[in-house]
């Protein structure tokens, strides 16, 4: 499923969204380590699966405080794919400093304008076309108490996390299937290399793991001092039950 995550100032409205989004499906739990509520749901919608998460309101990305914290470290190590950043049109400059911290970064970002009524009873004119074009991702004017846009907001979503899902093909394409009996040692194989930084430097973990599956003494020989010794005997433990399998 495709991971999305609602950010945006405190009192932008991202609670209201994330309610009206994901309907009756949401879940309460904590973040890791942290007494700050977690609160995820599903959206479906024009048969696109997206598992949503409403994460505590933060001005910026520094680590101020726990809530910035936890809202930049969900992102930074949870990498969803798509970012829902729900902007206070009453109060754009502002709240556009966290989106050009985004911009930053390399996420697929929608952006909803929210509050647009209170933006409209103040005389405040945005054209959201022109910052779509300014910003480079879609922009799409909401008020979440009313359900205005929120459909095109959706629809927004739902565009993006099909570009995300084109994406995670694309990267899986060009790797070869070496099937049910092969494949869960090359799993494993590949976790125990993978928690060795030194390993993952020097060459991609699939191919060490397929490599030392195969038996390629040069390999074992050239790894013999960057692995720890339990690390070694895992790995070699593991092509044992993949030849096993093999037989
Ligand atoms: N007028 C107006 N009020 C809104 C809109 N969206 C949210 N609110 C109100 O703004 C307040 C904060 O909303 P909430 O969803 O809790 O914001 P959060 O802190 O970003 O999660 C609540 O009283 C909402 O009812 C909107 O588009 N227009
Ligand atoms: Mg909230």
């Amino acid at each position: 499923m495709i991971q999305a995550a609602l950010i945006g100032n405190p009192n932008v409205g991202k609670t209201e969204i994330f309610n009206r989004l994901t309907g009756l499906s949401s879940k309460v739990g904590n973040f890791p380590g942290v007494t700050v509520e977690k609160k995820a749901g599903k959206l479906v919608h024009r048969e696109k699966e997206i598992e949503l998460v409403d994460l505590p309101g933060t001005y910026s990305l520094n680590a101020n405080a726990i809530d910035e914290l936890v809202a930049r470290d969900y992102i930074l190590q949870e990498r969803p794919e798509i970012i829902v950043d729900i902007v206070d049109a009453a109060n754009l400059e502002r709240n556009l400093y966290l989106t050009l911290l985004l911009l930053d970064m390399d996420f697929s970002l929608v952006i909803a304008l929210n509050r647009w009524d209170m933006a409209e009873a103040r005389g405040i004119k945005i054209n959201p076309e022109k910052l779509s074009e300014l910003l480079g991702c879609p922009v799409v004017p909401t008020v979440a108490v009313s359900g205005q846009g929120l459909d095109d907001l959706k629809d927004s979503i739902a565009k993006a996390a099909g570009a995300a899902e084109r994406e995670r093909a694309k990267e899986k394409k060009g790797v070869m299937d070496y099937g049910t009996d092969l494949e869960p040692p090359i799993g494993k194989a590949s976790d125990v290399i993978r928690q060795n930084p030194e390993l993952v430097k020097r060459c991609p973990e699939r191919w060490l793991a397929i490599r030392m599956l195969e038996g390629d003494e040069m390999i074992m020989e050239q790894t013999r001092a960057i692995l720890s010794s339990p690390e070694r005997a895992k790995i070699l433990s593991i092509i044992q039950s993949g030849e096993a399998a093999l037989r």
